[in-house]
């Protein structure tokens, strides 16, 4: 970029300018806003400011400028951000004429408003972060190509003519293409919406919402509660955009070694019986004391009697499932045909799947880690063999079975806590999904392993909440945690990273007690 601007005389009118501010900060906006709509279901940067500014604004004034406004307080304050920004947006291309960088800086702090307004929206990932991202890079690249045929025009005055049709070729061109991406943005959007009305109005028969039962929880503050939240229930994909499926437009299709092939759609498959169970589900990459684990109430048609009348194949001991996404994983037969309930689950915690958690179809296998068994919108079963298929995670090295590993986390107190000393309560969970935990053990500061009380689980196939009270002297401690399975076998003190079938080790955390 030439240096030097305020050398030359400044002929090109301001306006110019302006409007090449203007421009650049609508492409932005248009391009944050249709990156929001492709990546996730929020709506774009410039409504996380407004609902920033609610949150921001005293209760009595914001009840003030509801009772004026009514209902229109949350487009009024879009507007009002809008406006805002446009004079920005002006003031930074005004700015172009002195330097190069001082618009530069107006960006930046632009952004960072918007990168604050998007990270602190509840459950924000560092995803919510790219749409501010991408809008911060079309306001640089966009309003430096256009103040750049400005400056030239300035410059060379004999130029002028011809930099100012360039310029208004560019900002022409800008301009249509900001047009169309917020319309693309604006179609991905009302597609996601219209899936997430879809998912909101639907009542499936059978699907009960069921409180946990009393005995699972212990009461102690600070443990993860037995019943995982769907909107705390980790997720792990590697889905970009999330595939947004009507329950109308969805099949599955299962398929290969079977004497009868069967494509069911979701009214098919809702009309079966539906059954419903508290599964823990939890993820293989999950570190010892991690969170990538949740338990939930699924509900959904049991795989196994759906196999059951298709004639699989003596010869087959595995089904290749396959995403609408197109990601994949190989489940052994022999869990999906067995007594437990592995199912395609339409429901979680009483509600229809939640769209980055499957909708509206998924499958759950208690018993084995996600990455083999829980594909998230699932179109395809092949019934197959291990020698044939390959999954996608297994393909990259990770273990072809994946059982899930007895783990235990402590919960309470968190490392680095600070307690009084005296009596103290630890507390934490355990799973052994389709094993079950038989017991849990604490062991303070390398002392006697010492046996915890347990929540009662209605299966095997859920988690369960431990907690003791111990005597704890002052001065800092360490406290341990392993588990035993209903099998007998306790957790092994082995450290194991998660690649390429699950951590082990046992939960280690330090904590002071004054
Ligand atoms: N379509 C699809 N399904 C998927 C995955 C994925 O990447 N794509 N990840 C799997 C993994 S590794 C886990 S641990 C679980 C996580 O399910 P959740 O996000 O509902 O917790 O989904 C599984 N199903
Ligand atoms: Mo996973």
């Amino acid at each position: 970029m030439p240096d030097g601007r305020h050398n030359g005389p400044v002929t090109t009118r301001r306006p110019l300018w302006a409007l090449a501010g203007v421009l650049a900060g609508l492409a932005g906006l248009a391009t944050s806003y249709a990156t929001a709509m492709v990546l996730t279901i929020r709506e774009s940067p410039v409504v996380a400011v407004a609902e920033l500014v609610i949150r921001l604004t005293p209760g009595p004034v914001a009840e003030r400028a509801i009772a004026v406004l009514g209902h229109l307080d949350k487009p009024v304050l879009i507007a009002g951000v809008l406006v805002l920004l446009l004079a920005c947006f002006a003031w930074a291309g005004v700015l172009a004429r002195r330097a190069w960088w001082p618009p530069i800086l107006v960006w930046l702090v632009l952004a960072a408003v918007g990168l604050v307004a998007v990270t602190v929206q509840r459950g924000a990932g560092p995803v919510d972060a790219l749409p501010v991202a991408v809008g911060l890079v079309t306001w640089i690249t966009l309003h430096s190509a256009l103040t750049d045929a400005l400056d030239r025009a300035r410059r060379r005055p004999e130029l002028e003519s011809h930099e100012r049709r360039v310029f208004v070729m560019v900002a022409g061109v800008v301009a249509v293409a900001t047009v169309g991406i917020a319309v693309a943005g604006r179609l991905v959007g009302a597609g996601r919406r219209h899936v997430e009305v879809s998912r909101r109005l639907l009542r499936i028969p059978g699907v009960t919402r069921r409180e946990p039962p009393a005995a699972t929880s212990l009461g102690l503050p600070g443990i993860a509660p037995w019943q995982t939240p769907t909107a705390d229930f980790y997720r792990i994909d590697t889905a970009i955009a999330l595939p947004t499926i009507e329950p109308d437009e969805w099949s599955l299709r299962i398929h290969g070694m079977v004497d009868r092939e069967l494509t069911l759609t979701y009214s098919d498959l809702v009309r079966r019986q539906v059954t419903e169970s508290w599964i823990t589900l939890s993820c293989v990459s999950n570190e010892v004391g991690g969170g990538l684990v949740g338990n939930a109430r699924w509900s959904g048609v049991r795989i196994a009697d759906l196999l059951a009348g298709l004639g699989v194949s003596s010869g087959a001991d595995c089904v290749l499932q396959t995403s609408h996404d197109g990601w994949t994983c190989v489940t052994p037969l022999e869990v999906l045909t067995d007594d437990r309930d592995a199912m395609l689950a339409v429901a979680m915690n009483g509600r229809p799947l939640p769209i980055e958690h499957g909708f509206p179809v998924r499958t759950v296998v208690p018993g084995l880690y996600g990455y083999v068994s829980a594909t998230k919108w699932v179109v395809d079963l092949e019934v197959s063999t291990f020698a044939r298929s390959t999954g996608y995670w297994t393909g990259k090295g990770w273990s072809a079975l994946g059982p899930v590993k007895i783990a235990s986390r402590i919960d309470v107190p968190r490392a680095g806590d600070e307690v009084a000393a005296g009596s103290v309560s630890f507390g934490g969970v355990a799973w052994h999904q389709h094993t079950g935990v038989a017991s849990v053990e604490v062991q303070l500061d390398g002392g006697e392993w010492q046996a915890a009380q347990l929540g009662q689980v209605p299966s095997v196939d859920t988690w369960v909440q431990w907690a003791l009270t111990l005597d704890v002297d002052e001065g800092d401690h360490e406290v341990r945690v392993r588990a035993v399975g209903k099998d007998g076998e306790t957790q092994t003190s082995v450290v194991r990273a998660p690649d390429p079938d699950g951590a082990t080790g046992w939960h280690t955390v330090g904590f002071s007690a004054g």
